[in-house]
């Protein structure tokens, strides 16, 4: 691990099963960057880029934290959650008052929710998107890391999923209903924020058919905070955004009325996978709280219904399952790792696991000869959309890794999953906890202390100690 961000080994103490062990020093880094990025009940995706709360990296950073210390884990999502919209949502970010001015654009202001709508918390501010689910795996997390600890720690755990099982419920409900009123199975997206992979090129065709209008005069902070700007989206991608956010305040989040009129509605294959594996997390929990039947046929339900509609986004040529624009029907033919959506939403026959296993390990991802280590660039080098430096469009994300780590053990494939584990730890020793990688020579890029980032790094080293 790159020793400039180290805090020494003071804290080894904190991190765990690990600290004794080799992994000791890059438990401790890890450590680190989640103590340095915390405040008091949550952690700053990063110290000047992220400044507020965002919903899936708080998921993934009480993963982490499970391993280092569960009370404050259990506060990251139950911060979080104190912003659930009443409809269920879980905002995408909740904006921290304290929070330096000028240091991130759209602000709490720009999103103007809780004056829009009745639905967004009156005591907080919070953008009216929504991210991935990985709430309920991050629960589930914590459980598991609680077992075979003392009876009080137990009991405490236990106690935290039996009040956070309805809000996760809740927050299910809507995605199932207010996001699929077809039911299909797929989740729909109003705004590529929210899909977690913002400047993919899995938006592109879908954003360009959106009619820019006179979007009111912004400056943008993120640029300040990156080495080179090319990392980051571009104006005229800042531009479409931020007039898809202007619409959605026009129907003051009301969700009938933005899937009535909104001009970007697409079936995100990556969420909606998340969605189904979410939902299994949510059934062991509903079994430790002893949840009534009718909720755990419910979820069922919803996991069946899911890997249906996953199944039907599937493309043979291209041996990927594929987002699809509501508005058009139009499949987004672009080959990125949410092409993989079916490995996390499991329950796979074995002619399509073998499709997906072969297709990661190919030249098109995994397997391309000029990749440092053998990761999946976040979109294919092969595809017209890649880029190697630019966010999304194809760098490798320690948390992407982390997703299909653990979608791999879950379904049995325990050598692939070892070595993406492996691959993934090494790039992290080398290059430190950044936000993302460049593939070809794992430079690291954006910003460089990425909570999440540290957080899979600390699931990834405690491996050896728990089941997926
Ligand atoms: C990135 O997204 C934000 C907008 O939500 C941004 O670029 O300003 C994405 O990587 C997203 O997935 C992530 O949750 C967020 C914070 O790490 O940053």
């Amino acid at each position: 691990m790159n020793e400039a961000s180290s805090e020494g080994g003071a804290h080894d103490t904190t991190v765990g099963p690990q600290s004794a062990g080799p992994g000791a020093t890059a438990n401790s880094l890890a450590a680190g960057v989640l103590r340095r990025n915390g405040l008091k009940s949550w952690t700053r995706p990063a110290p000047t880029l992220y400044p507020h709360q965002w919903s899936w990296d708080s998921a993934f950073i009480a993963l982490g934290l499970a391993h280092m210390d569960n009370g404050r884990a259990t506060r990251e999502l139950e911060s979080l959650f104190a912003s659930q919209w009443s409809t269920g949502k879980v905002p995408h970010i909740v904006f921290n008052p304290d929070a330096p001015p000028r240091s991130y654009f759209p602000d709490a202001e720009r999103w103007n929710s809780s004056a829009l709508s009745p639905d967004a918390p009156s005591s907080r501010h919070t953008s009216g998107l929504c991210q991935p689910p990985v709430h309920a795996i991050a629960v589930r997390r914590i459980w598991e890391t609680s077992r075979g600890q003392d009876e009080r720690r137990v009991s405490r755990a236990r106690e935290f999923l039996r009040d956070n099982f309805p809000r996760l419920l809740n927050w299910h409900r809507y995605l199932a209903t207010a996001r699929d009123p077809e039911e299909s199975g797929l989740v729909t997206i109003y705004h590529p924020w929210e899909s977690g992979t913002d400047n993919s090129p899995r938006w592109d065709a879908p954003l360009e058919a959106v009619p820019v209008g006179e979007v009111p005069s912004y400056t943008r902070y993120d640029l300040q905070h990156v080495a080179d700007a090319s990392h980051r989206p571009t104006d005229a991608e800042y531009d479409r955004f931020l007039w898809l956010l202007e619409l959605l305040k026009r129907t003051r989040y009301e969700e009938a009325e933005v899937y009535a009129s909104h001009p970007f509605l697409v079936k995100d294959v990556l969420f909606s996978a998340i969605l189904v594996a979410a939902n299994e997390s949510l059934l062991d929990i509903a079994e430790v709280v002893d949840a009534p039947d009718a909720d755990r046929e419910q979820i069922q339900t919803w996991i069946h219904r899911g890997r249906g509609g996953l199944e039907g986004c599937w493309d043979p040529e291209l041996k990927l399952c594929l987002d699809r624009d509501v508005r058009t029907g139009e499949a987004s033919r672009v080959r990125t790792i949410a092409g993989f959506a079916p490995l996390i939403s499991g329950g796979l026959n074995p002619a399509r696991k073998l499709d997906l296993l072969q297709m990661l390990d190919s030249p098109a991802f995994a397997g391309h000869s000029g990749l440092r280590w053998a990761l999946p660039p976040s979109t294919s080098p092969d595809d017209s959309g890649f880029h190697p430096r630019s966010y999304w469009r194809g760098p490798t994300w320690p948390v992407a890794n982390w997703l299909l780590w653990w979608s791999l053990l879950r379904s049995g494939e325990t050598v692939r999953a070892e070595q993406l584990r492996l691959d993934t730890l090494d790039q992290l020793a080398d290059g430190g906890f950044a936000e993302y990688f460049e593939p070809f020579t794992s430079e690291p890029l954006g910003s460089g202390e990425q909570s999440w980032t540290a957080a899979v790094a600390l699931d990834l080293l405690a491996a050896n100690t728990h089941d997926p």
